[in-house]
C-alpha cells in the first residue's frame, strides 16, 4: 500500500533502507512563508546544512497528486516558483491526493507522511498553535493535535511570535505533548530567543531526545515531541521590538476580515514588510538552526 502511495527520491530510499539518518523538511514555509527568491535559495540550503551534518534531508510535498518524499532539484525550483499551491493539513492531504492537486505540507501534514515513510525527525522554522484572539476566533493550528497524534520528533524555534504563546503552550500540555527546550530553559518564540515563559522541559543532548522518542513509542503513547531550539544570538530581532509589529498586522488581519489558512502566511508577510525584511533573514537563520539539530538528533537515533 506505501509503496503506490509514497514517492520516493533515490537518496532518500536508499538511507532508509541501510538505516542511515534522514530528516524530513516540510513545503509550506517554501510556498507560503517566505518570497521567491529566498524561498528557494533556503529551501536548497536547508538540504545542504543537513547532507553537511551527516543525514539525507528529505523535502516532502504533494505534486500532481503524488506524495513526494525527498525532491529533485527541478521539482524544488518548481514548487518555489509556483502560485496557488494548496497548503494542506491533515484534513486537505488525502483530498489533494484523490484529486491529483499539487499542495504543499504544513507541520502537520509534513508529520504524517515522514511517519508514513518511516522518518522520525522533521526540522520547520516554527509550529503553529493558539492565535491571538482565539477565544473568538477559534483558531488553533491543526500542527497542535498532530504532534499529539504522531510519532514524530519536530525540531522547531518555537511557536511563531505572532500566536499566542501561553495559550500554546496550555494546549499542547493538555495534549500531552513534551515541549523541550534545547540549551536553554527558556521557551524561544521563533525570532526572539525568549517567549519570556520557561518550556516545560529541557534536553541539550541529541541522544535523550532520541532516547525519549524511543521510550513514548516503547510505552505505547501516540505522538512525537517539540523540540524547540532558539534562533542563534546574531539573528535575533528582541522582542519588544517586534511586539507593536505584530500587534498592527494581527490588527490588519482582523480588520480585512483575514480567516483560517490565510492567517499565519498574511500575518508572515506583513511582518516581513514591517521589519524591512529583518524578520525573513531571522527566519532563514532559524531554519538553518534547526536543521542542524534535527540532523544531530537522526544521527543519534
Ligand atoms: N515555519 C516557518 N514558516 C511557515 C511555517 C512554519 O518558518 O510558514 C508554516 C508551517 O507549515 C506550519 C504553518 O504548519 O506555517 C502553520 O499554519 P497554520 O497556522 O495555518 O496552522
Ligand atoms: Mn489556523
Amino acid at each position: 500500500m506505501k509503496a503506490d502511495l509514497l514517492h520516493f527520491a533515490p537518496d532518500v530510499a536508499d538511507a532508509l533502507a541501510e538505516g542511515r539518518p534522514v530528516v524530513a523538511l516540510e513545503s509550506t514555509i517554501i510556498t507560503h512563508g517566505m518570497p521567491f527568491p529566498q524561498n528557494l535559495e533556503t529551501a536548497r540550503a536547508v538540504e545542504t546544512t543537513i547532507r553537511n551534518a551527516g543525514a539525507v534531508p528529505a523535502t516532502i510535498a504533494v505534486l500532481k497528486g503524488q506524495l513526494h518524499i525527498g525532491l529533485t532539484a527541478a521539482q524544488l525550483d518548481g514548487l518555489a516558483e509556483a502560485t496557488n499551491v494548496m497548503k494542506l493539513s491533515r484534513a486537505d492531504l488525502p483530498v489533494a491526493l484523490a484529486t491529483r492537486a499539487t499542495g504543499a505540507t504544513t507541520v502537520a501534514a509534513t508529520m504524517i507522511s515522514a511517519h508514513l515513510a518511516g522518518i522520525r525527525v522533521f526540522a520547520t522554522g516554527g509550529i503553529g498553535g493558539v492565535h491571538k484572539g482565539a477565544e473568538d476566533s477559534f483558531d488553533i493550528s491543526a500542527d497542535l493535535i498532530e504532534l499529539s497524534k504522531t510519532p514524530v520528533t519536530v525540531v522547531a524555534a518555537g511557536p511563531k511570535a505572532i500566536l499566542d504563546i501561553p495559550k500554546t503552550l496550555e494546549v499542547l500540555e493538555t495534549q500531552g505533548v513534551p515541549v523541550i527546550a534545547h540549551g536553554q530553559d527558556g521557551l524561544p518564540a521563533f525570532w526572539s530567543r525568549e517567549s519570556g515563559l520557561k518550556a516545560p522541559l529541557r534536553m541539550d543532548d541529541p541522544a535523550q531526545i532520541a532516547a525519549a522518542h524511543k521510550m513514548r513509542a516503547k510505552m505505547g503513547l501516540p505522538g512525537g515531541q517539540l523540540v524547540t531550539n532558539p534562533i542563534p544570538v546574531a539573528a535575533e530581532i528582541p522582542a519588544s521590538a517586534l511586539a507593536p509589529l505584530i500587534a498592527q498586522a494581527q490588527s490588519e488581519a482582523d480588520g480585512r476580515g483575514i480567516t483560517g489558512k490565510e492567517v499565519t502566511p498574511f500575518l508572515l508577510d506583513r511582518i516581513y514588510e514591517l521589519t524591512d525584511g529583518r524578520s525573513l533573514e531571522a527566519n532563514i537563520a532559524l531554519v538553518l538552526n534547526n536543521a542542524r539539530l534535527a540532523a544531530a538528533i537522526a544521527r543519534a537515533f
